[in-house]
């Protein structure tokens, strides 16, 4: 086991580390022995007052961080970039201490997440209004103003690059924030605020409530004087954050939830090429994915021949210690294990054909084998329902019209794949299908350029790209009245 030093175990209010007010600590665990990594402040209601109004005052007016020049909040987030990648070997063991992924895998989020900063660092001074030729004898011209205070509330799957797809655009942007990292995985959050503060980020701007949802959570999205929630996780916590959003003032939303996504697979494609793209859109960080392409629909005359190999692949993946060269750590958690292997006990009991593992791997750790079943139908319970796991589901199908509908058939509209060699199929298939993310030929090609989210229940608004710093920014029209219309 690699020995990670643990820096940071309070809550960051004020570019200060503190204790709860009520002086309480909440255990995180360690999902690939089970045992407790440390103790850390667990904030609530108390420290989440605090923590707003340390962002509502570094938010104020003539404020150190609203009196720089937007580009000057780009070489910060620069800063922040380069701290990151200095640390990177530091910050993917830690967080492979607190949520498993396999070390190399999380080294790679880490990297991948200081190119999304320095994307958003570039932004900052790009943020343009418009002039408007409106009726009458007025200058019209729109200013885009950062929303405010926001609240965010992070997932424990990609600790690192959640925290930074929700802190670059809102810093771009120039508003203030309080993150609620995942009471799994406190611990990465904390690290990264260290450098927020390392990078000279003026005190107040970012703030770090480690807790647990119903209390720091919620105390969040209750907040008077918090303007902005963004949220990824649930689907049914997703709920309940838009209607504490509109509870108590109306606070602007945006959700990243859960899916259920299709990868469709025509008879035309190289079935050992297919294969492989669905083993990873499936598997990939042990199947704790948002937009896991979990039901496999493969065209019939290709079916069994493809049947075999992902069996096979799935076989050979290898599962274990995250700290050794394997493709697979455990689940996240023991509630998180238990749901899994409830699901691929509702497969077996279901009648679906099991081809590949289906039983935990070892006895201790959060261990999941992957799992693969064939002969899967679109009414069974691993169909339909978001499992979080390493479990893939093979449907069979016919024809193009036919894998349509049942590729949309569903509440969720995250992400689909496509894989097929006629550009008229590939052409029809995005066209038709309803979901945020659309890949051809590849899976989970996500960059920082890229907008990210959903259709329908899989939730509102766009991380990344030009949509996601538009989720920060106000839109003001001013119209300025004149003797005469002006040229
Ligand atoms: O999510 P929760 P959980 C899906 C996936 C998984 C399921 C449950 O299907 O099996 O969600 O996972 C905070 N007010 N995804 O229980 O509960 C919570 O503290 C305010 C998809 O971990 O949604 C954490 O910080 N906040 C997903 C965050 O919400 C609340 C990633 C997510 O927790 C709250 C993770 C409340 N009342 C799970 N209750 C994705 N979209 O990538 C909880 N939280």
């Amino acid at each position: 086991m690699v020995k990670v030093d643990i820096k940071y175990t309070k809550l960051f209010i004020n570019n200060e580390w503190v204790d709860a007010v009520s002086k309480k600590t909440f255990p995180t665990i360690n999902p690939q022995d089970e045992s407790v990594i440390t103790q850390v402040a667990e904030g609530d209601k108390a420290d989440v007052d605090l923590a707003v109004a340390a962002a509502r005052k570094a938010f104020h007016r003539y404020s150190e961080w609203r009196t720089l020049d937007a580009s000057a909040r780009g070489l910060l987030l620069l800063k922040l970039a380069d701290l990151v990648e200095r640390d990177a070997k530091y910050l993917g063991e830690l967080e492979t201490l607190d949520c498993g992924k396999p070390v190399k895998q999380a080294e790679g989020e880490v990297v991948w997440s200081a190119s999304i900063l320095r994307y958003y660092a570039g932004k900052a001074d790009k943020i343009l209004g418009n002039t408007i030729p409106a009726d009458g004898d007025v200058l019209t011209f729109t200013l885009k103003e950062p929303v405010g205070v926001c609240g965010q509330i992070l997932p424990w799957n990609y600790p690192i690059p959640m925290f930074v797809w929700k802190i670059a655009p809102a810093f771009a942007a120039g508003c203030t924030v309080v993150v609620k990292p995942a009471e799994q995985t406190p611990l990465t959050a904390l690290a990264m605020a260290a450098l927020v503060k390392e990078a000279g980020f003026p005190a107040g701007v970012l703030n770090v409530v480690p807790g647990y949802g119903p209390t720091a959570g919620a105390a969040l999205t209750h907040h008077p004087d918090v303007d902005k929630v963004a949220f990824t996780g649930s689907t049914e916590v997703g709920r309940i954050i838009m209607s504490a959003a509109s509870a108590v003032n109306l606070k602007r939303v945006t959700l990243e939830l859960g899916g259920k996504s299709a990868l469709v697979i025509f008879n035309d494609a190289d079935v050992d090429k297919a294969a492989d793209i669905a083993h990873r859109a499936a598997f990939a960080n042990a199947g704790q994915c948002c937009v896991a392409g979990t039901r496999t629909y493969v065209q019939s005359g290709i079916y069994d021949k493809f049947v075999a190999k992902a069996a096979e692949i799935a076989k050979a993946r290898t599962v274990g210690n995250p700290y050794e060269d394997v493709q697979q750590g455990p689940q996240i958690d023991t509630e998180m294990f238990t749901k899994v292997m409830g699901y691929i006990d509702a497969g077996k009991k279901g009648g679906a054909r099991c081809v590949a593992g289906g039983d935990r791997q070892g006895k201790v750790g959060f261990f999941v084998q992957p799992t693969v079943f064939a002969d899967v139908s679109d009414d069974m319970k691993i169909a339909k329902e978001e499992i979080f796991g390493p479990v893939q589901s093979i449907l069979k199908f016919e024809t193009f019209e036919e894998v349509v509908d049942r590729a949309n058939n569903s509440n969720y509209g995250l992400g689909a794949g496509v894989i097929t060699n006629d550009v008229t199929t590939a052409l029809a298939f995005i066209r038709h299908v309803r979901a945020g993310s659309m890949w051809v030929n590849t899976y989970e090609h996500v960059t920082p350029q890229t907008p990210f989210g959903g259709f329908k229940e899989s939730g509102i608004g766009r991380e990344l790209g030009e949509d996601g710093i538009q989720q920060y920014l106000e839109n003001k029209t001013v119209s300025f009245s004149l003797p005469k219309k002006p040229l």
